[in-house]
């Protein structure tokens, strides 16, 4: 194997803030590839995703988090705000992320949360695409400076790539110098069967309304790799093709009428667009099954969050 070189730097980032702000947008883009879902809606990422990227001698392991919020009502929102706050141990560095156009209660409620925390924050101002007067920034800057001791105050549009170069370099030089603690090559230490439940999640999100049931989980129940074969009669080549059998669990039988949709065309829509991101992300032919079934109570019972891979 190659040396590694003395000056290598490794280290986790968790990725913080409240929903929406835009930190698995963030996470996605300083990877500079999609891991993490992300929609409009608040709650999309529910689980802690690492994201890994190196480059540069430098290995920075990302821990993008569900948004924290005060809502906690049901376990799975319980479970949500525990695993956010369980991000901030064992971490080297703390990322802050808020977004330019608005502060508010729950971004206060993380603030607090951070103050008493022991790792560097570096504060990330979010979607700053969005300010129409540019001046208006630096007074911005001067203004969430005042909050804490932040080791750093980065402005940023994640979407849009701006600043994410400077953001790498500052976030660099808060890693201890260690050797990489994954391949240099590897994107996280979730498995395929997970991301591909992910990508199915992210899909029904951005196809259902404001009819969106919260409550729903997609469970891989096969995934199933077939090699390249060469047809004997025709002497054909058949590429290799992962067979993928996922079920959509919701609580009541309203919201499966929902996620189906009129016809079957919104289960068929949600199928198509989950299909091609897996073809994407694993770089192969897919064959996506899809089934939607009605589990009540699943997102209220910590024994079915944690068979369904949830985790604080
Ligand atoms: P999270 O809940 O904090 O993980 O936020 P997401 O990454 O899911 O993003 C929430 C919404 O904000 C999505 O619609 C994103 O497209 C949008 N968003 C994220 N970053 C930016 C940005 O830099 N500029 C703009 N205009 N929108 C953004
Ligand atoms: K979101
Ligand atoms: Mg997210």
């Amino acid at each position: 194997p190659a040396e590694i070189p003395a000056d290598f730097r490794c280290g986790f980032v968790a990725i913080v803030g409240r929903p929406n702000v835009g930190k698995s947008t963030l996470m996605n883009h300083l990877i500079g590839q999609k891991l993490s879902i992300t929609s409009r809606k608040p709650q999309t990422t529910r689980h802690k995703i690492v994201g890994i990227d190196t480059r540069d001698n430098v290995q920075a392991v990302y821990v993008d988090t569900p948004g924290m919020h005060k809502k906690e009502v049901r376990a799975i929102n319980k479970m949500m705000n525990r695993a956010a706050s369980s991000a901030l141990r064992d971490v080297n560095l703390v990322l802050f992320v808020v977004d330019s156009m608005k502060w508010v209660p729950d971004d206060e409620l993380v603030l607090e949360k951070l103050k008493n925390a022991d790792m560097p924050v570096i504060m990330v101002i979010n979607k700053v695409d969005t300010i129409e007067e540019k001046r208006t920034l630096l007074p911005l800057i001067e203004q969430h400076g005042k909050r804490m001791k932040f080791s750093d105050i980065v402005p940023v549009s994640a979407l849009r790539g701006a600043n994410l170069e400077h953001l790498h370099e500052v976030i660099a030089k808060y890693l201890p110098f260690a050797p990489p603690m994954y391949a240099i090559d590897q994107l996280t230490d979730r498995s395929e069967r997970f991301l591909a439940s992910e990508i199915v999640r992210e899909k029904i999100m951005r196809q259902l309304g404001e009819e969106l049931p919260y409550d729903l989980a997609v469970q891989i129940e096969s995934f199933k790799e077939e090699p390249a074969t060469i047809n004997e009669k025709t002497g054909k080549p058949k590429p290799a093709c992962l067979y993928i059998d996922a079920t959509i669990l919701v609580e009541r039988q309203g919201q499966k009428l929902i996620v189906i949709g009129d016809k079957g065309r919104k289960l068929k829509q949600i199928g198509m667009e989950a299909r091609i991101d897996m073809e994407k992300m694993f770089e192969q032919k897919v064959m996506l099954t899809l089934w939607v079934k009605v589990k009540g109570g699943w997102s209220d019972d910590e024994r079915a969050l944690k068979s369904l891979g949830y985790s604080d």
